[in-house]
């Protein structure tokens, strides 16, 4: 109801709504309107009321909102259910939990702020209030297991265009999944899922991307920025940036599932790639190995050839994602 009470007097612009005519138009009582309205400016809607005129809407909160979330969503085909929460421990956890309940086929999990937000491999992921976006998509698709881990290519690859079409700074992908600014990591992914040999139960696509911080946090603050940090500029709009990332996402995965075609994100993979034509590390378990990193083949894998003792060797290696974390020569990039 608070989301038509908005889309009511968003229509009208800035002029006064009576309470009458919302009362009509949207069936609820006059009571119920004033206790939605209370709501609306606890969430940061600035609403005027007087009397004899009714309510108007004079500014929204630039945060998204959860009236903000419903709206993007019901664009986006792959997406059916919306959770909007104040904080949480992860969205990654609260969507497997969601996971669990059948009828959820496919959902977004969003949260102003993430306790205990996770990385890769136990990893932190920090994500401040309003500061980011951090959110979790619940897909359950019908593709084989074998090749789901390109899901997390798929993610990189839609926040990477999204970044670029709102901003117009180059965002670069570092396989397999962080977004790079300048030489700075912006955007982490979470790929997390429940599969069985022949059939995936679940897929939980975790995204936390840096919007607002002003400085980072100091254990990161050497390899990490915020779209603002490297912009300069507050004013990117999340509402916009979310939706032009779930537009990706809802194409490429469409793409994906309807017709097998990886080919359209894995080529926006290569074409932003922040490590192609680069030497770097792979970290097998801890253990480096120096490469030059020739290009991400069709499977999504990552093809580099070993260097030894300063000579590039001419047998190529497959790496696959999962295993393996990448670093530049000179630490991250
Ligand atoms: C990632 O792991 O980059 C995946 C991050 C996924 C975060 C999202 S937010 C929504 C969803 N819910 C969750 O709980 N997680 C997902 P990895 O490649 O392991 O990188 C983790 C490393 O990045 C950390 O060890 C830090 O060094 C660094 N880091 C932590 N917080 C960061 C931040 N906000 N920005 C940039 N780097 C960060």
């Amino acid at each position: 109801m608070k989301s038509k009470i908005i889309e009511l007097l968003k229509s009208e612009s800035k002029k006064y709504v009576s309470g009458e005519t919302i009362s009509k138009t949207l069936g609820v009582s006059r009571t119920a309107i004033w206790k939605h309205m209370k709501k609306l400016k606890e969430e940061g809607y600035v609403i005027e009321s007087a009397t004899q005129k009714g309510y108007r809407l004079v500014s929204e909160p630039k945060e998204i909102t959860e009236i903000d979330l419903i709206k993007i969503t019901k664009e986006i085909d792959s997406i059916q259910n919306v959770f909007f929460l104040d904080t949480i421990e992860s969205t990654n956890t609260f969507a497997k939990e969601k996971a669990k309940d059948s009828n959820i086929h496919s959902a977004i999990v969003f949260s102003r702020e993430q306790t205990m937000g996770r990385g890769r491999m136990g990893r932190t992921w920090y994500s401040e209030k309003d500061k980011g976006l951090w959110f979790s998509l619940l897909l359950r698709p019908s593709i084989p297991p074998h090749e789901i881990a390109k899901v997390t290519l798929l993610a990189a690859a839609s926040v990477a265009k999204a970044i670029e079409e709102e901003t117009s700074l180059n965002a670069e992908i570092k396989w397999p999944n962080d977004i790079v600014i300048k030489g700075k990591k912006v955007c982490g992914i979470l790929t997390e899922m429940s599969v069985e040999i022949d059939a995936v139960h679940y897929l939980v696509v975790g995204i936390g991307i840096n919007l607002l911080h002003e400085n980072m946090e100091r254990e990161i603050e050497n390899k990490a920025t915020s779209l603002y940090l490297t912009l300069g500029d507050k004013n990117v709009d999340p509402k916009k940036l979310l939706r032009s990332i779930l537009f990706y996402f809802d194409d490429f995965y469409n793409q994906w599932e309807k017709n097998n075609d990886t080919e359209a994100f894995i080529k926006v993979n290569r074409e932003k790639s922040a490590l192609m034509g680069k030497k770097a590390y792979i970290y097998e378990k801890d253990v480096p190995m120096e490469v030059f990193v020739e290009t991400i083949d069709s499977s999504g894998a990552l093809i580099v050839y070993p260097i030894v003792d300063g000579v590039k060797s001419d047998s190529p290696k497959k790496v696959n994602s999962g295993e393996v974390s990448v670093r530049g020569l000179e630490g991250y990039l």
